[in-house]
């Protein structure tokens, strides 16, 4: 049983409605002086109220690509832990858990007690989801019933997925989009449940899917979870998808270069939910940032960040920030699920070699000691599909780097892991992040209080290519993102942020 968190501050007051904190937000200004060489660095302070909604949502998760590895593995996450099943392995009895969550599994620094750290459950500071209380709905192109698209997918033990068949069973993915031009030709064969007629009348129906599983599920919030195959990029055309008003009417007018998961994020704002890109693709193409601005609904994206790029956003920081510069990076993995047969297609690949190239940038301008403006590691990404291994992915990186007097350091590293079971609590901390930030406004003096940006940077931990409102600089550093999470968390609580200065124990 989780620990309640109680603070005990005049800045913070609990109601029925509402948490609410008086906050002094710092900030660090700097202006660089015209030769360049010299920097003024001035701090501020803003004063805030940050209001958190007390009152948890009953939640509905609406699954594009449902029937897949990731979809049938949340879901079957989800029964398993709510219904606290246990099974029997080759190594003795395996229990359900949420092991790679960020909410469910891991620990924030809470303060000290005498010479002791305390730490609690990060879903413990303040109330959010629980997942066991969450309705899981959703498309697929495939029509497999959940209990044999978890079959299929190969990513579970036998024993659980035994026990877990009578609930599956009953689960049926609803009718989808599919253009065949967005995803790899191999994924034909999938194609069989399919919603017909133009673009506007399949938009309409995934508006009725939506309305319909909210109300009859009683639930107060749903969100949309894109977590189908990689789509090729969309071209971004002046006058069809680069304004809401446009977007909008290249749907009514067919156009063709709109992809399914815009179709879906449109549909999403349009009935006012949250939608969320877990694949590469450029899916929120300005018209649909645009539209969800105006709804003032939220967005967030793209990409899981799971393994081998989670990893990288971890060791690049390490050797960067401790002085070392990597000048080489090779990135190979293998593995043998739809996802990888998908993937063996060049326009999807392509769309997962950006998202996967990218993150070492800001860590790598970071220090312009070790590189010079426009400098970068070599990078390379290679993905390539081996039936055999299933879900099982391999990946094999090579990090070289520059160290002291021409040295140099090369670290491997090879990673064996079920990618589902990496990819599963990931969605879950996607959803039960981007529901309590749908909670949160923020106040200044004399302003009215207002939500967050519509795009959710805040969720850029879980992200391989965090999408960030349009000027905001992107941030790949795991632990800056997580520092972010932990941090906001904190504010909402009338807490400093975390800055494990010690200074009690290190002054006489
Ligand atoms: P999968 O191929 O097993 O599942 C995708 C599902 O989407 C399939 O059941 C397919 O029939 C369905 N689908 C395709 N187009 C659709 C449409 N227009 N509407 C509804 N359903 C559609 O793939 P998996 O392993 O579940 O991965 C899903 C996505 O997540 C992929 O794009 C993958 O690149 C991405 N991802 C996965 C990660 C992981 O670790 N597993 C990490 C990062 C991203
Ligand atoms: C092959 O790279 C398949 C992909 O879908 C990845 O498994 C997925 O993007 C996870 O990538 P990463 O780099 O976070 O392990």
């Amino acid at each position: 049983m989780a620990p309640k968190v109680v603070v005990n501050s005049p800045k913070l007051k609990y109601t029925e409605q509402y948490i609410e904190a008086e906050y002094e937000y710092q900030t660090t200004k700097v202006d660089t002086l015209g030769d360049g060489d010299t920097m003024t660095v001035t701090p501020g302070s803003t004063s805030l109220v940050i209001r958190t909604e007390s009152k948890v949502p009953k939640l509905g998760v609406m699954l594009v690509g449902w029937g897949g590895n990731n979809g049938t593995t949340i879901t079957a996450a989800l029964l398993a832990n709510k219904l606290k099943l246990s099974w029997e392995t080759k190594d003795g009895l395996q229990n359900a858990n949420w092991y790679g969550s960020l909410t469910q599994a891991s620990t924030v620094w809470l303060g000290t007690s005498g010479d002791k750290e305390i730490y609690v459950p990060m879903n413990s500071l303040l109330p959010m989801v629980d997942p066991d209380s969450i309705e899981v709905d959703g498309w697929d192109i495939s029509n497999l019933n959940m209990a044999d698209a978890m079959s299929r997918a190969k990513v579970l033990d036998i024993n659980l997925q035994k026990q877990l068949v009578p609930h599956m069973e009953k689960f049926k993915p609803r009718r989808s989009i599919y253009y065949p031009d967005f995803i790899a030709a191999n994924q034909e064969s999938r194609a069989n449940n399919l919603i017909p007629g133009s673009k506007q009348e399949q938009l309409n129906c995934i508006r009725k899917d939506i309305s319909e599983f909210k109300s009859t599920r009683n639930l107060s919030k749903v969100i949309i979870l894109w977590t189908a195959n990689t789509e090729r990029f969309s071209s971004v055309i002046p006058g069809v998808n680069d304004t809401a008003e446009n977007l909008l009417e290249a749907i009514a007018s067919n156009h063709s270069e709109i992809s399914p998961s815009t179709m879906f994020a449109v549909a999403a704002s349009l009935e006012g939910c949250t939608y969320i890109n877990g694949s590469p693709q450029n899916t929120f193409v300005p018209g649909a940032v645009d539209l969800a601005l105006k709804n003032k609904t939220f967005i967030a994206g793209d990409d899981f960040k799971s393994g081998q790029t989670k990893l990288k956003s971890v060791l690049v920081e390490f050797l960067v920030s401790a002085g070392i510069k990597p000048v080489s990076i090779a990135s190979y993995n293998h593995l043998g699920n739809n996802d990888g047969f998908n993937l063996s297609a060049p326009q999807q690949f392509r769309s997962k070699e950006i998202s996967k190239s990218n993150v070492v940038d800001d860590i790598v301008e970071s220090n312009k000691i070790l590189y010079q403006e426009g400098e970068r590691p070599d990078h390379c990404i290679v993905i390539k599909y081996l039936p055999y291994v299933g879900d099982s992915k391999r990946a094999m990186d090579e990090y070289v780097s520059e160290i002291m007097l021409g040295g140099h350091n090369t670290i491997i590293v090879h990673n064996t892991c079920e990618d589902s079971l990496l990819a599963s609590p990931i969605i879950l901390d996607l959803v039960v992040l981007a529901e309590f930030c749908e909670r949160v406004s923020v106040k200044s003096q004399g302003g009215d209080f207002e939500r967050f940006d519509s795009v959710l940077s805040l969720l850029s931990y879980l992200c391989k290519a965090p999408l960030v409102p349009r000027g905001a600089p992107v941030i790949n550093a795991l632990f800056k993102q997580r520092a972010a999470i932990e941090n906001v968390l904190r504010a909402c609580l009338a807490l400093p942020p975390v800055n494990h200065m010690l200074l009690e124990h290190r002054l006489p």
